[in-house]
């Protein structure tokens, strides 16, 4: 069963800008991918998600950050923390640039430099619609092993489907 933030903090527009922090240059299969995981919450909510070139006026800023960045979590370097996020009307939303990050391209393994056994690999994808789901939609974690929203993922493993209580949880608040 999913959870919902105290108070609801949540968009009160459905039209939300999204950008990448300019510096990191991003190679597209990391935009593209992490632009995938907002896509699959779109299509369960009447939220829309636009990319634009304007960092500073998006409403959501996704940026890969090591270690201190000025947020009040500092990132750890390999695994631990991974992502978080900032409920409206922040919407940072921060990367740690320290893990290996595994992306996949349609089904096809993309980039994973130390192959599919290296016990560090992450996935991309799974931890954005997680951690979108989280702070940025106001989604808190959930006991269905199953879901989006439950709060492990095995190493390597790829979780990217909205499952019935995902879906039930940020319908209940959009
Ligand atoms: N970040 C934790 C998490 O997402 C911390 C967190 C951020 C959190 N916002 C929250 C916890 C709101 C409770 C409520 O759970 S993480 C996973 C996991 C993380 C963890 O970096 O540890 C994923 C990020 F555990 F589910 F695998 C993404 Cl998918
Ligand atoms: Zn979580």
């Amino acid at each position: 069963r999913y959870e919902i933030f105290e108070g609801r903090p949540r968009w009160k527009k459905r039209a939300l800008t999204f950008a990448f922090l300019p510096q990191n240059k991003l190679p597209d299969n990391y935009k593209k991918t992490i632009a995938r995981g907002l896509s699959k919450w779109q299509a369960v909510t009447p939220l829309s998600f636009r990319e634009t070139g304007s960092y500073s006026k998006a409403d959501i800023k996704i940026g890969f950050y090591s270690r201190e960045h000025g947020c009040k979590h500092t990132f750890d370097g390999v695994l631990r923390e991974l992502a978080h996020a900032y409920a409206p009307p922040f919407g940072w939303f921060h990367f740690d640039n320290n893990e290996d990050w595994v992306v996949h391209q349609g089904d096809q393994p993309g980039h994973d430099s130390k192959g599919p056994t290296m016990l560090t690999a992450i996935d991309l994808e799974s931890v954005a619609i997680h951690e979108i789901g989280h702070d940025l939609l106001g989604l808190g974690h959930s006991v269905d092993r199953n879901a989006i929203m439950f709060p492990t993922l095995a190493y390597g493993v790829r979780k990217t489907e909205l499952q019935k209580d995902d879906v039930d949880g940020i319908q209940s608040l959009y």
